[in-house]
C-alpha cells in the first residue's frame, strides 16, 4: 500500500504555487501538516488559514467560509484527512458554492506523522466525490493540475480536484500562534 513508484505524481510545491498564481486573492484553508508547511513555504499570506492539530475539518471549514463570502475559497486537504471525514462531500454538494474549490493532495500516506500508508489503495476519491454530487477530477501532473484548477475556478459550482503528489517533507512552518493566524485571516477577509 506504499506509493507506487510507477505512478506519475505531481510536485505539491509546484501545484501550490499554481494555486497562488492563479487565484492570488483566494482565501486558502490548508490542512494540518504538510499542506500547511508547503503553503507557508510558497508564501505566508494573510489569506492563508492554516490548520494546526485539527484533522478532518478542512473541507468543512472551507464550505462554511465559502457560504459567507463571495471571495474564492480554496481548500488544500490531505488524503488521510479527507478519508477521515468523507461525509463532508455530501453537504458541500448540497450547497455547492460556486466560489469553493477543494484540492486533495493524494500522497497515499499520513505524510505529516511519518509516512504511514493511508488506506487509499484501490479507493477512488474522485468517484466518491462524484457520487456525493460534486464535479470532480483526478490529476497527476502540475500541468494537468493547472488546467483542472483553472476550469474549477470558472465552473459555477464546487469542484474537487484529487491530485496525486510525490510525498515530501518540507522544512518550512507556518506561524505557530493560532490566535494570530485566525485574527490575521479574519482581518484580511474583512478588507
Ligand atoms: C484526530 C487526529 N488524529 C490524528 C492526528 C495526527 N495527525 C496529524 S497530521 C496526520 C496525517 C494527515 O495525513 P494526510 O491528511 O494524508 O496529510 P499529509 O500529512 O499526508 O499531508 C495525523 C495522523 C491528529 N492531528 N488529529
Ligand atoms: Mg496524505
Amino acid at each position: 500500500m506504499s506509493t507506487d513508484p510507477d505512478t506519475e505524481r505531481a510536485d505539491q510545491h509546484e501545484c501550490t504555487e499554481i494555486v497562488i498564481e492563479t487565484t492570488p486573492d483566494a482565501a486558502i484553508v490548508s490542512n494540518l501538516g504538510v499542506a500547511s508547511y508547503v503553503l507557508a513555504g510558497v508564501e505566508d499570506r494573510e489569506r492563508n488559514f492554516y490548520q494546526w492539530g485539527s484533522m478532518g475539518v478542512t473541507a468543512s471549514i472551507g464550505l462554511g467560509l465559502a457560504m459567507s463570502t463571495d471571495d474564492q475559497v480554496t481548500v488544500l486537504d490531505g488524503d488521510g484527512s479527507a478519508l477521515m471525514s468523507l461525509g463532508a462531500f455530501v453537504p458541500i454538494a448540497k450547497y455547492d458554492p460556486p466560489n469553493l474549490t477543494v484540492v486533495v493532495w493524494k500522497n497515499d500516506q499520513y505524510g505529516t506523522t511519518g509516512g504511514q500508508p493511508t488506506p487509499t489503495d484501490g479507493v477512488d476519491l474522485v468517484a466518491i466525490a462524484r457520487a456525493s454530487g460534486l464535479e470532480a477530477t483526478g490529476v497527476s501532473s502540475a500541468e494537468a493540475f493547472s488546467n483542472a484548477y483553472r476550469e474549477a475556478i470558472e465552473h459555477d459550482g464546487t469542484d474537487v480536484i484529487v491530485c496525486d503528489v510525490e510525498p515530501c517533507d518540507p522544512s518550512e512552518r507556518p506561524p505557530y500562534d493560532y490566535a494570530y493566524i485566525k485574527r490575521r485571516f479574519r482581518d484580511a477577509l474583512d478588507e
